[in-house]
């Protein structure tokens, strides 16, 4: 018998630098509702979903950063996210900046959480891969600075036993690094959830404009054949604040096709029966770890930095 789960991908257009929580929470809660509507019971959102991509801005004062950042969740702005999910029975995983206290000071991460059909938070990840610069280059038309305003994630790349499969989270730029899924891969990941804010333009490689959706979709295909994973990945799209965000939103087979893609930069839902066992279809044959690996000749990858 399949193992079916059916998922929503909720693409999200814009988000304004002055639009409130509030309304950026009603927006997540429109899209839920659509995909519950379609038997949706895990809807996927992108990253840093519930404000603008603030690291396009170079800020100086601290208070500006941390005002795009959650100290609780839910929290007072994002319980009603939370209450909407379990009235519905559906769960979901959102993106967030997260800004903890430590009696070493605050720490910054960028996180995604996933929460199940009971609005209880299940698995929690941090992004690894931070891209961008950490001083303000002015010579860029924007700023992308993730460096700057969080810290690595600390808790490397776990996966969570939830909705009745192995399921793992990894947030944008992790999307590139073949080691992120190659280590969901061999935790047996049968999901990999991913939102990511990614701009048309690259500055310091213009010449790959033109590529940014290829790009997108070669390394989530890629990240899911080679580990016989579903991929869910989810933009925030579109024209925010004078940048274009790529979109591409879609859910991806453990044989690395697509079978569903937003057809939009704006708010959208997407849906599509995921049966978990056809994970077997890669991970016993192909790509069957325990037959095939050869660890020993793959030092390097997990060597320290030179
Ligand atoms: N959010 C995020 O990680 N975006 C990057 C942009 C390119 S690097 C400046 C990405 O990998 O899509």
């Amino acid at each position: 018998m399949a193992r079916d789960l059916r998922v929503a991908a909720a693409q999200l257009g814009p988000i304004a630098r002055d639009e409130p929580r509030t309304s950026a929470v009603a927006r997540l809660i429109a899209l839920l509702r659509q995909a519950a509507d379609q038997g949706a019971k895990l809807v996927v959102f992108p990253e840093l979903a519930l404000t603008t991509f603030f690291p396009r801005w170079y800020f100086e004062d601290q208070a500006d950063i941390d005002s795009f950042f959650e100290t609780e969740m839910p929290g007072p702005e994002t319980r009603s996210l939370f209450d909407a999910a379990a009235g519905l029975g559906v769960g979901f995983c959102l993106g967030y900046a997260e800004r903890i206290r430590t009696a070493g000071g605050d720490r910054h991460f960028n996180t995604a959480i996933l929460v199940d059909g009971t609005g209880a938070i299940v698995g929690k990840y941090r992004k690894v891969h931070l891209p961008g610069h950490s001083e303000p280059e002015p010579w860029r038309p924007f700023q992308h600075l993730e460096k700057r305003y969080f810290e690595p994630g600390d808790l490397g790349f776990p996966v969570f036993p939830a909705f009745g499969g192995t399921m793992g989270m990894c947030i944008c730029n992790d999307r590139r690094w073949p080691e992120t899924f190659r280590v969901l891969g061999l935790r047996k990941a049968e999901m990999v959830m991913l939102g990511y804010n990614t701009p048309q333009h690259y500055p310091s490689a213009p010449e790959h404009d033109h590529l940014q959706d290829f790009h997108n979709h070669l390394v989530m295909q890629a990240g899911a054949y080679q580990n016989g994973t579903w991929v869910v990945g989810v933009a925030k799209a579109g024209l925010e604040e004078g940048c274009d965000l790529i979109g591409g939103t879609c859910i991806i087979a453990p044989t690395g096709e697509i079978v569903a893609e937003c057809q939009t930069l704006a708010d959208e839902v997407i849906v599509h029966d995921c049966d978990l066992d056809r994970c077997r279809e890669i991970k016993d044959n192909i790509f069957n770890f325990a037959l095939h690996r050869q660890p020993e000749n793959y030092g390097p990858i997990a060597a320290p930095k030179a």
